[in-house]
C-alpha cells in the first residue's frame, strides 16, 4: 500500500495509539537544518489515521518553510493528535493522560522538536506539556511565566499581510472594502476587529453562532453560512479557520481580488495556487502570512526579545511579501511557489546541514 510518508521528505515521524483513550498521536520532524524542530500540537478528530498523518507531515514541512522564510533559526515539525470525538466531548481526566503520553514522546526527543499551542490546544495545555516533557514547549501562559497566546501577534501579521496583499492590486485603503473572515476564534476576531476599525465592510461566518453574534452587534459584520462562504463576492478572503479550503474548483470560482488569512495549508491540491494565479487572484502564501505567531514564541523564547522587537519582526511580513510578489511576477509563478523558493534559498544558504 502506498502510504503518506512515500511523498514526503521530512526526518522523522513517530506515532502511538493509546487504547484508554482512543488518541492516536503522531509527531513529525521535517528538518532540523536550521535549528531544532518546532510547531504546534493540534488536537482534533480526524476521519482516519491516515489523514491525521499526512495533515502532521504536512503541516511540518510548511513550518521548516515558515521558519526560514522569517529568518528564525529553528526547523519544523508538527504534532497531531488524533481525537476519537470532537475535542470539546473529550474529558478532563482522559485529555490529562493524553498530555502526559505526549510529554512522553517530546522528552524522548529530548530537544530535537519543541511544540507550542495549534487547534485544540491552549497556553494552558503548553503549561502541563512544558512541566512533563522537561520544557520542550513554547506558549507557557504568562502566569506560568511563558509569553502567552500567540494568537495576537498571528493576527498582526495577517493584518499587516492583508493591507500589503490589497496594495497588490491596487487597493491602498480598506475603507468601504469588502472582507470575509471565515473562522471568528482568537486570530479571525482579532483580524476583523482590525480590519473593521479601517472602516472594511465586514462579511463573517464560523460555525459558532455565538461568535458570529459577536461579529455581528460589535463589528456590524454582515454574517453569511459556512456553506457559502467561498461563493460570496469579496475584496479580499480572509480564512482563519481550518485548512484545506481552497481547492482547484473554488479556486476557480471564487469571487475575491484577495486571498490572504491564517489558516494553515489553506491550499487543498497543487493546481490551486495556479488558478488563482491565472486568475489574478493575489494570495498570500500562509505560512509567510501567518508566521507572527511563530516570531512571538521563538522570538520570546529562543532570541530574548521583548514584545515590542517581536511587533517589529511581525510588521516585516509585509515586506516579505512584497518579496514574494516581485518574485513570482519576474519568475512567471504564483505566489506559493515564489515563497517556496524564498524558503529554499534561505535553506540552501545555511551551512548547519549536519542535524539535518
Ligand atoms: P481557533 O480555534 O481559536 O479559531 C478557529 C475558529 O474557526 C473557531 O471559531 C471555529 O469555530 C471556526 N471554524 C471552524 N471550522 C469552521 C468553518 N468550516 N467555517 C467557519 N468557521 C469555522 O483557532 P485560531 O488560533 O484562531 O487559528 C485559526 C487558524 O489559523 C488555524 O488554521 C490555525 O492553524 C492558524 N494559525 C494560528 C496561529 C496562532 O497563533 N493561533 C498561528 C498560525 C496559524
Ligand atoms: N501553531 C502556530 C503556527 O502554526 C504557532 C506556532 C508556531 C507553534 C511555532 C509552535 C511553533 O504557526
Ligand atoms: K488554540
Amino acid at each position: 500500500m502506498e502510504t503518506v510518508i512515500e511523498h514526503w521528505d521530512g526526518r522523522v515521524c513517530c506515532s502511538r495509539y493509546d487504547a484508554e483513550t482512543g488518541a492516536f498521536l503522531t509527531v513529525a520532524i521535517h528538518s532540523r537544518q536550521l535549528g531544532p524542530a518546532t510547531g504546534g500540537t493540534r488536537a482534533m478528530a480526524y476521519p482516519s489515521r491516515e489523514l491525521a498523518v499526512g495533515d502532521a507531515t504536512r503541516l511540518a514541512s510548511s513550518m521548516t518553510h515558515k521558519m526560514a522564510v522569517a529568518g528564525l533559526p529553528m526547523g519544523g515539525g508538527k504534532s497531531v493528535i488524533a481525537l476519537p470525538r470532537d475535542r470539546r466531548e473529550i474529558g478532563e481526566a482522559d485529555w490529562h493522560r493524553i498530555l502526559v503520553l505526549h510529554a512522553e514522546t517530546l522528552a524522548t526527543l529530548n530537544g530535537s522538536y519543541w511544540t507550542g499551542p495549534d487547534v485544540g490546544t491552549s497556553s494552558a495545555d503548553m503549561d502541563v506539556l512544558h512541566g512533563l516533557s522537561g520544557g520542550y514547549a513554547f506558549g507557557r501562559s504568562e502566569a506560568a511565566g511563558g509569553p502567552g497566546s500567540s494568537a495576537p501577534e498571528t493576527a498582526h501579521g495577517v493584518y499587516v499581510g492583508i493591507r500589503e496583499s490589497a496594495r497588490e492590486v491596487g487597493i491602498s485603503d480598506l475603507a468601504g472594502r469588502r472582507v470575509l473572515v471565515q473562522g471568528l476564534g482568537a486570530v479571525g476576531m482579532d483580524v476583523a476587529r482590525r480590519v473593521a476599525a479601517d472602516g472594511a465592510r465586514l462579511i463573517a461566518s464560523d460555525i459558532d453562532p455565538l461568535r458570529c453574534e459577536v461579529a455581528r452587534t460589535e463589528l456590524d459584520a454582515e454574517i453569511v453560512a459556512v456553506d457559502d462562504v467561498v461563493s460570496t463576492a469579496c475584496d479580499v478572503f480572509v480564512p482563519c479557520a481550518t485548512g484545506g479550503v481552497i481547492d482547484r474548483r473554488v479556486a476557480s470560482t471564487l469571487e475575491t481580488r484577495v486571498v490572504a488569512g491564517s489558516a494553515n495549508n489553506v491550499l487543498a491540491d497543487d493546481a490551486a495556487a495556479d488558478v488563482l494565479a491565472s486568475r489574478g487572484i493575489v494570495l498570500a502564501p500562509d505560512f509567510v502570512i501567518n508566521s507572527g505567531g511563530g516570531i512571538h514564541l521563538v522570538g520570546r523564547e529562543v532570541l530574548g526579545w521583548t514584545a515590542d522587537e517581536v511587533s517589529l519582526h511581525v510588521e516585516r511580513i509585509g515586506r516579505t511579501l512584497a518579496e514574494v510578489f516581485e518574485r513570482a511576477r519576474t519568475e512567471r509563478t504564483s505566489t506559493d511557489l515564489a515563497a517556496r523558493r524564498l524558503a529554499d534559498d534561505v535553506l540552501a544558504r545555511s551551512t548547519q546541514s549536519v542535524a539535518s
